[in-house]
């Protein structure tokens, strides 16, 4: 019995047993290995779980033509935040990464030409965020690490092509393999996850209908966001809405008789305190804290707040701390 197992975890082990296919308690066990605290601690039980692990594999790849038998492409999460771009092939996914990153990923007129993620990161405004480009959502291809990362990620954007005059299809099917992967409600329009419905390849003409086609089968016509990610139109606009879904906000500081540091700001959950801001900074300073000079942004007044008071997005903050001794 391995002790300080968080409690999710014995709820994961809970459903592992009630799993009945290879694939889904592969599944639960990598979410159980992610919760799992990794010190000498749990050594063994790590061990054993990817043996476990290792030996449903076989059994799901015997099962399969598809070769299962590649290792997990893991992406760690850099940035203020991951965002997963994913949808059917062929709809521009690897050209928006190559548009809004500095990464160079292959891009090709065929599907599937995509095989591992690739991250980049996106420069909005004074922050940072990861994108990250996957293989494409198709039943039978897709491969239960893709499920995994999307399910671990902060914000998905599902990238619908608008010059394509086979795009119910293939989005029925995406959206069969999200629902295999736990992100979609197989019985509503429901997700697990943040979505942004992106629509790409605006620069070719007609794209309007097909929107309004794809618009009377799915409740998406108030969120779908017109882009071109080869012709660069609208990324502005994407930029925005990515910030402002993943509800996340920057805060500057400045030390006491000192100018404030207005770069590189600290980012947080959206609705966070000044104690939990303390508390990133530095995990004494949540003890020691006593009060805060702030400026909201754009205002020469400094206000002097409490521990509970609510952060927005470019507070600057000057914290007072108990003198340690
Ligand atoms: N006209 C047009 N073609 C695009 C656009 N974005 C991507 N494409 C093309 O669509 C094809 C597939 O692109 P790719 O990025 O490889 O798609 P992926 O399979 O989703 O990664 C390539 O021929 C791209 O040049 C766009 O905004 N407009
Ligand atoms: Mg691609």
């Amino acid at each position: 019995m391995v002790a300080n197992l968080p409690p999710h975890y014995h709820t994961k082990e809970a459903e592992l047993k009630k799993a009945k296919t290879p694939e889904e308690k592969i599944e639960i066990l990598l979410e159980m290995m992610a919760i799992m605290p990794k010190h000498k601690g749990t050594e063994k039980l790590q061990k054993e779980l990817k043996s476990k692990i290792a030996k449903l594999r076989k059994e799901a790849a015997e099962k399969k033509t598809i070769s299962r038998g590649s290792p997990i492409p893991v992406i760690v999460k850099k940035g203020a935040g991951q965002v997963i771009i994913a949808g059917p092939p062929n709809t521009g996914k690897s050209t928006l990464l190559a548009s809004m990153t500095k990464a160079k990923p292959e891009i090709a007129d065929y599907p599937f030409t995509t095989k591992v993620p690739q991250p980049g990161m996106f420069q909005y405004e004074d922050i940072q965020i990861q994108i990250v480009d996957t293989p494409a959502l198709a039943s039978g291809i897709s491969e239960n690490w893709l499920g995994d990362m999307m399910r671990k990620s902060d914000l998905l954007i599902f990238l619908i092509d608008l010059s394509d005059d086979d795009v119910l299809e293939k989005m029925d099917d995406a959206i069969k393999v999200l629902e295999q992967f736990r992100i979609k409600n197989e019985d509503r329009w429901e997700f697990t996850k943040k979505m942004l419905w992106v629509g790409n390849k605006i620069d070719v003409h007609g794209w309007e209908q097909i929107k309004d086609v794809l618009c009377e089968l799915y409740p998406i016509e108030k969120e779908i966001i017109p882009i071109s990610a080869k012709e660069n139109i609208n990324l502005d606009v994407l930029g925005e809405r990515i910030f402002k879904r993943l509800e996340i906000i920057r805060v500057y500081t400045k030390i006491p008789g000192k100018p404030p540091e207005m770069k590189d700001p600290y980012t947080i959950n959206a609705n966070s305190t000044l104690e939990d801001l303390a508390r990133a900074i530095h995990k004494d300073l949540v003890k020691s804290f006593r009060y805060a000079r702030l400026w909201k942004h754009g205002q020469g007044n400094p206000l002097i707040a409490g521990r509970e008071y609510i952060l927005e997005d470019r507070d600057l903050v000057e914290i007072h701390a108990e003198e340690t001794k």
